[in-house]
């Protein structure tokens, strides 16, 4: 069946778009949709709708064609056919009307959109700016300064905003896009409109004061990114020329964008995080509408926002009514947050609250969930412990899901009678706010309990990762390994802060000695304590950051750590003692310190974290390499457009970081264990990108 076609209807025609999963714009698409305005043009219909089955309207041009040969027609021509028509063209939206989407509705004589339509040019979240129009029709229709936010900022807009904003003309609360087309065509029939095209309005203007300001502002919010830049420039460039003149220019900017590397790297994210949530199991999850969590603390506050804001019942469980009492208030703190940032309006949130959700002190309140969740403290007795009780109050078949960010899932599975019930679900703090959830599947995990896990993530809006099980699983345990690079680094000579410089240079948001003080430094000062007595003698402490916590800086929570945190620097400014107290710290270990410039230390930190990731594949933890940097990008903060560990690795070239890791295994060769998949891959001329090719 063709993928677009055209329905007469006497004095209306339809182009009608059915291509799922999202009708994006493949090449088929665009030959149909221009087969179709032909067809109007021929018939007798004096105005035609435009409308997409399926659960969206076109959601942009179809990404799998990225990277390879453009193949026509191009849709700026099928756009600027649309246009043309001397009989109107209504654009009847829904769903996700978004990049070429909404290229092609602005293309269309006028838009109409279902309440809970969202509008939006993303192409900037891929390196990419508009190029069928977009930045020349957009601001004609709701003026410069505005058409640069929305395209440079890539968000996605709320049906009242895009009204408001002048891209739509109008809302309908109609069943479905062909109804609202329809009365909003007969509606141009009364009145006998003629086309509005938005390349025929006069272009607007902008003084050279405004346009400064508006340069530095995207410039700020870009952190080094070149797309958001080159497509408020192309706007603004193309505005002072003819309208042809100015889409010949957006299409070779936007094709100059298309060679990037930022453009590959967030493309491969976007796809990463999708091929992510394929389930690794053919099974159907178990219903899961009650929801049961122990522990009210951050973490279990945090998923049971989550889940109230995924339409769930959550019962809460803590140890006394008081510690309820205190969850319920924490969550009500964070709904009326949500509340105050439009998220959630106040009658949802009520409902949540007072309908959905309770929080006590007693287990049997759980006996009719559906699903439960332990967040409680992280130790293995601790956990076991409650997962015994969970065994005796909680119905046969219940999803029996631990919390825990390294422990042995089987260990904790294997306290139930039924350790086919029981999985890891690794939420990331605060866990209403991450995305990120780590999926753990134990030895004896059920099919149709992974298939309930995965399915949760996707009712939550979070992005799924599968992972195995090992001290720390895929996220904590490359994290371990980079930041022990970093404590090299540092015992070796370098300052914590030229550390943290490096990183951030990478574009992390934070380096790890500021992630450090975040998450407190007492937490990694009680795990190197606990490993003590078992540690192998090879291994290298950070003495320096021991020293930090016997004197009594935790970091952020108590005002100093390696950075000092006041009124005067409340996002910390380098503690001016830092550097002599690792002095002498490598005095005492008898270190001759070296200086390390910013780009051996990137080095050093990425060939850390890569060769880990390695070893978690070659030992199956991580089911492919953009598990990992899907991942990575959303625990960890690596910087998208790079996309993740492993894309980064491939382009950096595997054979170069094999040759780095070698020369550093020379000083220390138990840390710089290279692994055996990494020198394969490398000695064969290969890459992660095809090891990912492999398993879809
Ligand atoms: C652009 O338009 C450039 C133009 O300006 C100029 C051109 C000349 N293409 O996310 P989901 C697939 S740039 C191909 O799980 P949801 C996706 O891979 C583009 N495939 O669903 C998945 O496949 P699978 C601007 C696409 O409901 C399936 O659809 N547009 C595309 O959570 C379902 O996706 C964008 O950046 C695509 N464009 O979210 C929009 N989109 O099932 C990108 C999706 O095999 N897309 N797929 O894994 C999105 O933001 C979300 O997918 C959307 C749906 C909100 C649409």
């Amino acid at each position: 069946m063709s993928v677009v076609r055209y329905e007469p209807a006497g004095e209306i025609g339809y182009i009608v778009v059915n291509s799922p999963p999202v009708n994006a714009l493949s090449a088929a698409v665009r030959q149909g949709l221009l087969d179709a305005i032909g067809a109007f043009a021929a018939d007798e219909a004096r105005v035609a709708v435009l409308y997409c089955e399926g659960r969206t309207f076109i959601a942009g041009a179809d990404i799998s064609e990225f990277g390879k040969a453009p193949v026509p027609p191009f849709l700026p021509d099928v756009i600027a056919a649309i246009e043309a028509s001397t009989k109107p063209v209504i654009a009847a939206l829904h769903g996700t009307v978004l990049g070429g989407g909404l290229e092609v509705a602005l293309g269309a004589h006028g838009r109409i959109g279902l309440n809970g339509t969202r509008v939006g040019l993303p192409e900037v979240t891929l390196g990419l700016m508009p190029g069928a129009g977009g930045t020349q029709r957009l601001p004609r229709a709701i003026g410069i300064e505005k058409a640069a936010e929305v395209i440079t900022s890539g968000r996605q807009i709320g049906a009242a905003e895009a009204l408001d904003l002048g891209i739509l003309d109008a809302l309908s609360d109609a069943a479905d896009a062909r109804t609202a087309g329809t009365a909003e065509a007969q509606r141009w029939l009364e009145e006998g409109r003629a086309p509005r095209r938005l390349s025929e309005v006069p272009a607007p203007g902008i003084t050279d004061d405004a346009l400064a300001a508006l340069r530095a502002k995207v410039d700020r919010t870009a952190r080094g990114q070149v797309a958001p830049l080159r497509a408020l420039d192309t706007m603004i460039e193309g505005l002072s020329m003819p309208f042809p003149a100015a889409m010949q220019h957006e299409r070779s900017a936007f094709l100059a964008l298309m060679q990037t590397p930022e453009r590959a790297a967030l493309i491969h994210a976007f796809f990463a995080e999708r091929a992510a949530a394929q389930m690794p199991v053919n099974a159907r999850p178990r219903p899961f509408q009650r929801v049961g969590i122990i522990g009210g603390g951050t973490m279990g506050q945090g998923i049971a926002a989550a889940a109230l804001n995924a339409g769930l019942d959550v019962t809460l469980i803590e140890r006394d009514q008081a510690a309820a009492d205190k969850a319920l208030a924490g969550i009500a703190r964070m709904q009326d947050e949500a509340v105050k940032r439009g998220k959630l309006s106040q009658a949802d949130r009520d409902a949540m609250i007072q309908d959905r959700f309770q929080a006590g002190s007693d287990y049997a309140a759980l006996s009719e969930s559906d699903l439960v969740i332990e967040a409680v403290f992280e130790n293995m007795d601790v956990k076991q412990q409650v997962f015994r009780e969970l065994d005796q109050v909680c119905r046969p078949g219940a999803v029996l899901a631990t919390n825990t960010s390294y422990l042995d899932v089987d260990q904790i599975a294997g306290v139930t009678g039924r350790p086919q019930d029981v999985i890891g679900l690794h939420f990331f703090s605060p866990a209403n706010v991450m995305r990120l959830l780590e999926i753990v599947i134990a030895e004896v995990t059920a099919p149709d309990v992974v298939a309930t896990a995965f399915a949760l993530a996707k009712a939550m809006g979070k992005i799924a990762v599968p992972s195995g099980i090992c001290d720390g699983f895929i996220g904590n345990r490359m994290l371990l390994t980079y930041r022990t690079a970093a404590d090299h680094l540092v015992l070796d000579g370098a300052s914590p802060f030229q550390v943290d410089r490096a990183v951030t240079g990478l574009g992390f948001p934070m380096g790890p000695y500021q992630v450090g003080d975040l998450a407190g430094l007492d937490i990694g000062y009680a795990t190197r304590q606990r490993k003590a007595a078992t540690r192998d003698p090879r291994e290298r402490v950070p003495v320096f950051a021991d020293r930090l916590v016997e004197a009594g800086r935790l970091g952020r929570k108590s005002g100093q750590g390696y950075y000092i945190y006041d009124a005067e620097s409340p996002k910390g400014r380098p503690a001016p003692d830092v550097d002599d107290l690792v002095a002498q710290v490598r005095s005492d270990l008898g270190l001759t310190p070296r200086s390390f410039d910013d780009e051996e230390i990137r080095d050093r930190y990425m060939a850390a974290m890569v060769n880990e990731a390695a070893k978690i594949l070659d030992e199956g933890i991580a089911a492919k390499p953009s598990d990992i940097d899907a991942v990575l990008l959303h625990g960890y903060g690596f910087p998208r457009h790079k996309g993740g560990p492993m894309h980064w690795a491939d382009t950096v070239g595997l054979d170069r970081i094999v040759a780095n890791i070698l020369s550093y295994a020379a000083d220390d060769p138990y840390f710089w264990a290279l692994s055996p998949l990494l020198e394969k891959l490398a000695s064969e001329g290969r890459s992660f990108a095809e090891l990912n090719a492999k398993s879809s």
